[in-house]
């Protein structure tokens, strides 16, 4: 089914998802959270696709959920729909790596869809913000819990409290994002991150998120035990023997996710 809130095209390995409203700086409303959903599913379950990347356009990766939507909205509208609840967690569950392409404004909602994602590559033209309070409200889909882990209690709690803006340097400094690169660059870096990630082995690369995203989850030493089983499990497949024979043979591994 045609998407009308985002663009997919698939090439290569690669599902390339676009925020599309270009009206409201790409502001999620429910129609593109229900199509961003739909879409990674999708992309989660397509056996060619092998990695995501979420763009959004050179003035704003999305900025913020859509206030117009949701100015009139009753407290029994938002707690018996689980406003943006569903869409989200299967974001949250996609097994396959996504990488946002950030350019221009990820405000609020912009900014938590921008951190529900594996990493962040940013423009140097990047804005990142958590503005709700000057709106009256706070963060509703990741923002106080995300970002404090990323750049730690302080500047997590004076961006949200003062609504005050990041941009793409600060926003590295600060390990929000995990490198700028040229605002025109920006499509050519995240597709060719993209790309390297698809000449892996599926098994290894969905365990290694799997094992970062517990250290999330637990302590310590589940975490680390977590990964060693994970570790130890993946000797079972025929990537281990190809890729480690591939490095003793002094040639390029051929995986094949088996
Ligand atoms: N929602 C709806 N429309 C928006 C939004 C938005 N978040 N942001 C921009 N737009 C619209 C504007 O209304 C404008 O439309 P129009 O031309 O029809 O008036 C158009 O996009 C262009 O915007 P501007 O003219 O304002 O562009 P500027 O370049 O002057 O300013 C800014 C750009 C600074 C990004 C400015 O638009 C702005 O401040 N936007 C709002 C940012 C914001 O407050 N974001 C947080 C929203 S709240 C939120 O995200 C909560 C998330 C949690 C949801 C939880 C659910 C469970």
């Amino acid at each position: 089914m045609a998407f009308k809130t985002i663009i997919v095209e698939i090439d290569d390995h690669v599902a390339l998802i676009k925020l599309n409203r270009p009206e409201a700086l790409n502001a999620l409303n429910q129609a593109l959270l229900d199509e961003l959903a739909r879409a990674i599913t999708e992309a989660d379950r397509n056996e060619k696709v092998r990695c995501i990347v979420l763009t959004g356009s050179e003035k704003a990766f999305a900025a913020g959920a859509d206030i117009k939507e949701m100015a009139e909205k009753t407290f029994v509208d938002a707690f018996s729909s689980d406003f943006f609840g569903p869409q989200t967690e299967v974001i949250e569950r996609c097994r396959k790596p996504i990488i946002a392409a950030v350019a221009g404004y990820a405000l609020g909602g912009g900014c938590e869809l921008a951190m529900m994602c594996d990493f962040i590559i940013a423009a140097d033209t990047a804005k990142f913000g958590q503005p709700e309070i000057n709106l009256g409200v706070i963060a509703g889909i990741g923002g106080t819990q995300r970002l404090t882990r990323l750049v730690g209690k302080s500047k997590s709690m004076e961006m949200h409290l003062t609504g005050r803006f990041m941009d793409a340097e600060e926003a590295e400094r600060s390990g929000l994002v995990s490198r700028v690169v040229p605002a025109k660059k920006l499509m050519d870096e995240a597709m060719a991150a993209a790309q390297k990630i698809t000449e892996k082995s599926m098994l290894a690369t969905m365990s290694a998120k799997e094992a970062i995203n517990r250290s999330y989850e637990t302590t310590l030493s589940e975490g680390l035990l977590h990964e060693r089983r994970l570790f130890h499990a993946l000797f079972a497949t025929e990537d281990q023997k190809e890729g480690m024979s591939a490095f003793l043979e002094k040639r390029e591994a051929q995986f094949r996710d088996k």
